[in-house]
């Protein structure tokens, strides 16, 4: 039986009934694929993620791959690799690069919404299919030998990865060291070691495609300090023609010299690769200009969405383990009956710690899968107005303001609540290896990690989000929950719902507001300024990512109800419980996840400077 339980309902809900996505489906850049196309799609891939691709979760966890330091090699199973070989047969990768590229481009929408049920069934394949889309970075930012080199990439199904950290250097980018050295026939000779390098090593496919961050030395203007100073090089695991592809049977310098052995996603080979040791690591300089840390963020930016989707698509399956799971057990009597020693045993639904653990379960997964998708959907605006020589700046804004909550929010709340309730709910069977949650426990915890932490995820979202961006998206987004607030939305159901939406999104404004002036009175210059003030905003920019998130949330949560009390007006045949279940959710977390914003806001406004005045030795 397989562990993943995807919840393609709802997704189709979120698609179809909120995002309204067969309004541009079959039109403009996705013409080739209809509404109709895309359901088939959704069902077939979720056939798929249930079946070849899950089959290999466990096997992939209890016999991880192992470095073999006299080859470099570190095989994965062949239970992994034969899911793996299902989902690029089966060729949906297709729909997230460009047609130029022997692409069909999908909305950003779908192809999130099949991420969520590949990621969740088995996320490293995900992770080592990305091959072709690491090859449209190519073709997009590269010359015509990049496009070249995409083209193979594609057409011969090579693997990829994303070269940044090194030992001293892992949220702090721009202390890398690795450099590079051009040659006289205009390629790059690369030097260092690079750590926590996913996928650098596999038996899949014939090459690997490393794209590499590294500092040019001895150009002029080139090479300085800081991620400003960094160049994006294509370096090959093996060389090859660059014509035609083909493997010339020769080395490159690029060598895995460890692999390690980790808590969860086991599977997926974490490498540190050493460039340059022996023979020299060749590679070309991206597009042949220095503009490294920005072409690599195109990457991140994609990357990031996919972990955050990783950890929501974990704890809905998690949750829905844990329901199945709640449903059978028998323990304990109905609490009505507790002092009555002879009354029935109940299945633990019944208990209403347990109906509270399986709610807070649902509502948040169901929130954050709302995130992604909306989320998404300011990304199928930017393509559909790409495609139409236009740029959407708004839509970009957006995008950028909500991906550091879909990373950072997503992977925070879904870890906890995978180990806090849904392991919880199986009991001491939870802790076992009988069941998939301790699994995806471990596996989960990653997502706050990798991609930037949370505390980078934090920063990037108040200071570059935010104040960068002088919150034009953050000021449309509470445009948009404040026009819900206004509106008779639900049709009196949801009053009470709107009254504590509103006064989270107060405190929210509150808290960001409170931030700005500190940030201001951190300024030197500024009367009664000082510089130490910056550290109120570093204490908080994480509080501030969370209740962000839980405010968008409850209001994707609430929109989502509305919808659901509109269906519930008429006839809703078999999907009665599922909307019903949809308007619970939505009022669950807004009366258990909306009222601590004020006390975030205490905490925030009640912020001093002692505890960065306290000596080190203290803690
Ligand atoms: C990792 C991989 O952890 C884990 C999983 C791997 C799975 C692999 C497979 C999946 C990949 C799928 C990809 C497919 C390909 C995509 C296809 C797409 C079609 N947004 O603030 P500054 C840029 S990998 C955009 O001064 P610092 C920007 O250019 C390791 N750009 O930063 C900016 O210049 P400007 C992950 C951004 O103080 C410049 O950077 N490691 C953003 O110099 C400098 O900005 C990390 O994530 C942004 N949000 O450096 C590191 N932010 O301002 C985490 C910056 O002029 N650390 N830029 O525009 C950080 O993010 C740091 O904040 C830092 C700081 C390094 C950026
Ligand atoms: P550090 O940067 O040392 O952080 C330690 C702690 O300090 C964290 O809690 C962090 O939040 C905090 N911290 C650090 N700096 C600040 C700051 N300025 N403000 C506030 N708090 C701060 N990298 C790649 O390049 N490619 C990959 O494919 C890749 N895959 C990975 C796979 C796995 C399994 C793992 C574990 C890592 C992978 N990484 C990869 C590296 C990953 O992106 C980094 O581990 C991550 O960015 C954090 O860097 P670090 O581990 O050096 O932690």
């Amino acid at each position: 039986m397989s562990h993943y339980k995807s919840n393609l309902r709802d997704i189709e809900f979120n698609l179809f009934e909120v995002l309204a996505r067969d309004e541009i489906l079959g039109t403009g850049p996705f013409e080739e694929i209809d509404t109709a196309t895309a359901r088939s799609i959704l069902s077939e891939v979720d056939r798929l993620a249930g079946d070849e691709l899950a089959a290999s979760y466990e096997d992939g966890d209890r016999h991880a791959p192992v470095f073999d330091p006299a080859t470099g090699t570190a095989d994965v199973p062949a239970s992994f690799a034969k899911s793996y070989q299902a989902w690029m047969d089966a060729e949906y990768w297709r729909l997230s690069i460009p047609a130029a590229l022997g692409g069909q481009p999908a909305p950003s929408t779908l192809n999130w919404a099949i991420g969520e049920l590949v990621l969740g069934s088995n996320a490293p394949v995900w992770m080592y299919a990305c091959g072709p889309s690491f090859a449209s970075i190519l073709h997009r930012n590269g010359n015509d030998r990049d496009k070249k080199i995409a083209e193979h990439m594609i057409e011969k199904q090579w693997g990829a990865t994303m070269v940044l950290t090194e030992p001293d250097a892992g949220s702090d980018v721009g202390a890398g060291r690795a450099k590079a050295t051009q040659q006289s026939d205009g390629s790059w000779h690369i030097e260092g070691v690079k750590r926590f390098i996913t996928s650098a090593e596999h038996q899949m496919s014939e090459n690997i495609i490393h794209l590499v961050l590294a500092r040019p030395v001895g150009v002029e203007g080139k090479g300085g300090p800081g991620t400003k100073g960094l160049s994006l090089f294509i370096v090959p695991k093996l060389h090859f023609d660059l014509e035609t592809g083909e493997l010339t049977g020769e080395r490159n310098g690029a060598h895995v010299t460890n692999v390690e052995k980790k808590m969860g996603i086991k599977v997926s080979n974490t490498c540190e690769v050493t460039f340059g040791e022996h023979e020299p690591a060749q590679g070309w300089l991206l597009g042949e200009v220095h503009d490294g840390i920005a072409q690599m963020f195109q990457v991140i930016e994609n990357a990031r969405m996919m972990v955050g989707t990783k950890a929501i698509a974990t704890l809905s399956t998690g949750y829905l383990n844990a329901l199945d799971y709640a449903k059978s057990r028998v323990q304990g009597p109905d609490l009505t009956r507790a002092s009555d020693k002879t009354a029935p045993r109940v299945t633990i639904t019944h208990h209403p710690d347990v109906r509270r653990s399986l709610m807070t379960q649902k509502s948040f997964a169901e929130a954050m899968r709302a995130l992604v998708l909306y989320t998404a959907s300011w990304q199928d605006r930017v393509m559909v107005s790409e495609h139409n020589g236009e740029k959407d700046e708004l839509a970009e804004r957006v995008n950028d303001l909500l991906l550091p909550i879909v990373k950072g929010y997503g992977s925070e709340r879904s870890w906890v609540l995978l180990g806090t309730e849904s392991l919880q709910t199986f009991g001491g069977s939870g802790f076992l290896q009988d069941y998939p949650i301790e699994q995806y426990v471990r596996d989960a915890k990653i997502d706050t990690l990798y991609e930037g932490t949370t505390a980078i995820q934090g920063q990037d979202l108040f200071f570059r989000k935010i104040v960068k961006d002088q919150a034009t998206a953050l000021g449309f987004l509470a445009g948009e929950i404040e026009k819900f607030i206004g509106s008779g939305a639900g049709n009196g159901r949801l009053k009470n719902e709107r009254e504590l939406l509103a006064k989270g999104l107060e405190d929210t404004q509150a808290i960001v507001g409170h931030l700005i002036t500190d940030l201001m009175s951190a300024d030197p210059n500024a009367e009664g300024g000082s510089i130490a003030n910056i550290y109120k905003v570093g204490l908080n920019t994480s509080r501030l990512l969370m209740v962000l998130g839980d405010i968008v949330c409850a209001w994707l949560l609430l929109r989502q109800a509305e919808i659901a009390l509109e269906k519930l007006s008429g006839d809703t045949g078999k999907d009665q419980a599922f909307y019903e279940g949809k308007v619970a959710a939505a009022q669950f977390f807004a009366r258990t996840v909306l009222p601590k914003i004020t006390a975030e806001r205490a905490i925030a406004e009640a912020t001093d400077l002692s505890l960065m005045e306290l000596d080190e030795s203290a803690f």
